[in-house]
């Protein structure tokens, strides 16, 4: 019906990169199948980011489960790299999954790209609210990703149904300029909210369409009494111009007419740049293509080892790796899988490394426990004192 694959076409190879299939079918002919390790990782991040969130594990997890005998090492979702380290390390018969590549990378690229710019926009909102608006900018067939994505990043909501659900998240959302432009008016479209909607929804009333904000925030902050929880601008570009300043006075107005507790939300065209811009005035940021719409993460997929002999094509290193990470410091070492973590100590600060590989399938057995969206969710915040934007 639609442009989309299911699970069964990803399950069932379908969406490889035909030379994939061509080295398939060239190494049976020939009878080659050697156990490789192969390693997960990338060599720049885009516009000079200093780390990454990696995301998609669950879904490589989910892809390989049950492939003959594969083990799979990695670093846990949600949890921070740099480049040039490896985030995962395959290991097994190149025939059993050589042809999963494009849906490996697939899995890791687009949602590590969105999980890392959620969290650069929550990190730089501090303790204001981030929600991720973005939906209708992407495909709506690959919405749950997306939205569990910028979910994990750090995004305290998401605005569809599905896509909360797969989280065990409540949608969020206010009003949308087309409920105004039918109803004819902002203060008679927040009272039929307001009687419409189930109390559990916070009352946020959307005060661009017609008129000044200024003007429309005074009007709707008296129209349902001490129930409005918060005026939402969308201010159009057209009419945005020092878009802190009307925040300010808006701000200024509802504060002098004692409605200190009405909550200001912003949403258009913003990104980590203009939340830290906005942070000191407003209470929540919607933000819709610069999470949803991210720069995926360029990561590929190389072979480090050939029947345990250390091999790896030019400009990358040979031989299956991981990460350490210090304890107190945070720094990281790259070392061979081999090597054990108490056998070095922290270059910075002497500290223990510790060794932040999990394995999440062992000789075809899952290991993976399967963490909950907002466990990652806190680990990844938990993170956010390293991760400078
Ligand atoms: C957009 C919609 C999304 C926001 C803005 C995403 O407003 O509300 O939540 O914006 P971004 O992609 O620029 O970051 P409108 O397009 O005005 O839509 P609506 O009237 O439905 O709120």
């Amino acid at each position: 019906m639609f442009h989309i694959a299911d699970g069964n076409d990803i399950k069932e190879g379908k969406l490889t990169d035909i030379y994939f299939e061509r080295t398939e079918r060239i190494l049976k002919a020939l009878d080659k199948n050697p156990v490789v390790k192969v390693e997960i990782f990338l060599k720049s991040l885009p516009e000079g980011y200093k780390w990454g969130v990696l995301s998609g594990v669950e879904e490589v997890v989910k892809l390989l489960s049950g492939v003959n005998k594969l083990s799979v090492r990695c670093m846990p979702e949600g949890t921070v790299f740099k480049e040039f380290q490896p985030v995962m390390v395959i290991e097994g018969k190149y025939l059993d999954f050589g042809i999963y590549e494009t849906s490996i990378l697939g899995f890791l690229c687009q949602a590590s790209g969105v999980s890392t710019k959620s969290a650069r926009c929550k990190i730089a909102a501090g303790n204001r609210q981030v929600y991720s608006f973005g939906a209708r900018r992407v495909h709506p067939g690959i919405i749950p990703m997306v939205e569990r994505s910028a979910f994990i990043g750090g995004a305290d909501g998401v605005s569809t149904t599905l896509g909360a659900k797969l989280i065990n998240q409540e949608p969020v959302g206010t009003i949308p300029h087309a409920l105004i432009l039918i109803i004819g008016d902002t203060v008679e479209s927040t009272k039929a909210f307001n009687e419409v909607i189930e109390q559990a929804v916070k009352r946020i009333s959307l005060i661009d369409t017609f008129n000044d904000e200024k003007f429309e925030a005074i009007r709707v902050a008296g129209s349902i009494g001490d129930k409005l929880y918060g005026i939402r601008l969308d201010t159009p570009a057209s009419r945005r111009g020092n878009f802190k300043k009307i925040l300010e006075e808006v701000r200024w107005e509802l504060d002098i007419r004692g409605y200190n507790k009405i909550k200001l939300i912003v949403s258009g065209g913003l990104d980590e740049e203009d939340i830290l811009e906005l942070k000191n005035i407003a209470d929540s940021f919607g933000v819709g293509t610069a999470i949803s719409g991210a720069r995926v993460l360029d990561f590929s997929m190389d072979i480090v080892e050939i029947e345990g002999r250390k091999i790896a094509k030019r400009g990358k290193m040979s031989g299956a790796k991981k990460v350490i990470r210090c304890e107190s410091c945070f720094n990281d070492k790259v070392i061979l899988e081999s090597q054990k973590a108490s056998d070095f100590q922290c270059e910075k600060c002497g500290g223990a490394y510790k060794d932040i590989f999990i394995e999440a399938l062992r000789e075809g057995e899952v290991l993976y426990s399967y963490p909950s969206a907002s466990e990652i969710r806190d680990r990844v915040i938990s993170q956010f004192g390293y991760m400078e934007i």
